[in-house]
């Protein structure tokens, strides 16, 4: 029998959903994993294990048929949670607990015993379903925070298969993962994998100082030494299927005003009313991280500082709903609501609204239309830990024009020096930024384009993969030439 790679991570890349109580449909989901891992999934051969979006409370055995027989078309395993679990450990503990304190927000971060005990749960829940699927010689890749445990837990039952683990977010210093009550058993489920991969340098530093910190492992350089195995630690920043984007933008602009969507056209209008004038474009889930509020209050700030540009520039704000279960993405949501309308009703004249603020999910094609048409994109967040919204901006600009303002807090900037990169509380700085963007001659756009163009095509998402997998591989050799000792 072939070996296969099982794919984890919390849901699957599929948009599961019923309707009418008896119809399932399945369609392609949104969000940086799904589309990252997609181009691999398709072309190896591998299996993807995942929540499927559903409680089970709402699936009856003849629903579930069809959701495992629709799932397995897609090489998919779908894992149901109760609503219990589900609000214990994705909408509780991961997202109220590990992804505030790991993105620096403390104050948002909570330590409940209820949510960690369905966080264990669901994690051992997962790996009972990797296990039953395990062949030997088979290898599992692990994606992300939700499921830290897992590793640990497959190592524990199969010491011979080899488990490989990345994390999306960032890993906080040791200061601030040392207040986690919970702190050890995150860490010893982590090593159970062979590699564990993080986006920058920065974020496998910090894992490192916290298991020689909290565990007293013996760390060197990008190896852990246990008792009977070495961990490989490395950085893998996660690139993007760049083909795709930039194929994307040329077929955009074959488009006769015919085939043009109504977005488009409407963008389009937006030109010819103002001409002159800059279209400034931030995309982004609708979360706290992302910096959605300082990025308006900046651009307050930039036509305050600035009023030549009033009637020049139009912010275009994509926020995509986002986990609006939990209480402060409600209230960002407000907040959000509260600062484009005091700012549209501050500034707008009868021509011009500064602010067009759409609040949903865009199909692939629009997204496309955004990214061409934009001439600056704005990427503020207060932390990120890659941030691929900026690197799918410069892979559709073909002309090479456009200019990407981007937060040193993501993971993005260390491979985007070239892009104007910026503090997102220095609402001063991110004015000048703005203004030095409008006025950047397109000589010095094409140049600075050029050579991050150059960078992302050389590391596409197929070559984070296989790098990883071959990071992985690697490890076996590890484990054989310790037992040949
Ligand atoms: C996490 C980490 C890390 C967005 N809106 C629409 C849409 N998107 C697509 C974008 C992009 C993806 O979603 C967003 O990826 P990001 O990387 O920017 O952000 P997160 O979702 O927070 O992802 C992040 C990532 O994992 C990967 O490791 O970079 O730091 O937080 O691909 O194109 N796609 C469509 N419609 C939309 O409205 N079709």
């Amino acid at each position: 029998m072939k070996n296969k790679t099982i794919i984890v991570s919390n849901r699957l890349p599929l948009q599961i959903s019923i309707e009418n109580n008896q119809d399932v449909t399945v369609s392609p989901s949104v969000g940086g994993l799904a589309t990252g891992m997609k181009s691999v999934h398709q072309e190896g051969d591998s299996l993807w294990i995942g929540w499927s979006g559903l409680t089970e409370e709402e699936v009856n055995p003849e629903i579930q048929t069809q959701i495992n027989n629709a799932a397995e078309k897609e090489k998919c395993l779908a894992i149901n949670l109760t609503e219990k679990e589900l609000d214990d450990y994705y909408y509780g503990f991961s997202n109220r607990t590990i992804w505030p304190l790991f993105h620096y927000f403390m104050e948002y971060t909570k330590f409940d015993e209820e949510q960690w005990k369905g966080y264990k749960q669901v994690n051992e829940k997962f790996a009972e379903k990797i296990i039953e699927n395990l062949n030997d010689g088979d290898t599992v890749w692990v994606h992300d925070y939700q499921l830290l445990l897992v590793p640990g837990i497959i190592k524990a039952s199969k010491p011979n298969v080899t488990v490989g683990f990345f994390l999306h977010i960032p890993f906080p210093s040791y200061e601030v993962f040392r207040t986690l009550p919970w702190r050890e058993s995150l860490l010893k489920g982590m090593l159970g994998a062979d590699l564990l991969g993080f986006h920058t340098y920065d974020y496998e530093r910090h894992f490192l100082s916290s298991v020689s910190r909290i565990l007293r492992h013996e760390t060197q350089f990008n190896e852990i030494t246990l008792k009977n195995r070495i961990v490989k630690v490395d950085s893998f920043p996660m690139g993007i299927d760049y083909e795709k984007f930039e194929q994307a933008a040329l077929e955009h602009f074959e488009k006769t005003q015919d085939q043009k969507s109504e977005l488009q056209v409407r963008l389009d209008q937006h030109l010819d009313t103002q001409p002159g004038s800059k279209m400034i474009l931030s995309i982004d889930r609708l979360d706290y991280t992302k910096g959605i509020a300082n990025r308006i209050q900046a651009f307050e700030h930039f036509l305050e500082k600035y009023p030549e540009f009033k009637e020049k520039v139009r912010l275009i704000m994509l926020a995509v709903p986002s986990r609006s279960n939990v209480p402060q993405y409600q209230k960002l949501k407000r907040e959000i609501d509260e600062l484009v309308g005091r700012i549209n009703g501050k500034f707008s004249t009868v021509s011009w609204t500064p602010i067009w603020y759409f609040y949903r999910s865009m199909p692939f094609d629009n997204l496309i239309d955004l990214y061409t048409s934009c001439d600056i994109a704005l990427l503020t967040p207060r932390r990120d830990g890659m941030n691929l919204v900026a690197k799918e901006y410069i892979a559709t600009r073909t002309d090479l024009s456009g200019v990407l303002i981007l937060s040193e807090m993501a993971g993005a900037a260390h491979e985007m020096n070239e892009a104007l990169i910026i503090n997102p509380n220095n609402y001063d700085q991110i004015a000048d930024a703005l203004k030095q963007a409008y006025e950047m001659p397109l000589k010095e756009q094409k140049s600075r384009n050029r050579i991050i163009q150059r960078r992302l095509k050389r590391y596409g998402i197929k070559k984070w993969a296989d790098e990883f997998m071959k990071a992985l591989e690697g490890t076996k050799v590890n484990h054989i030439s310790k037992k040949a000792k």
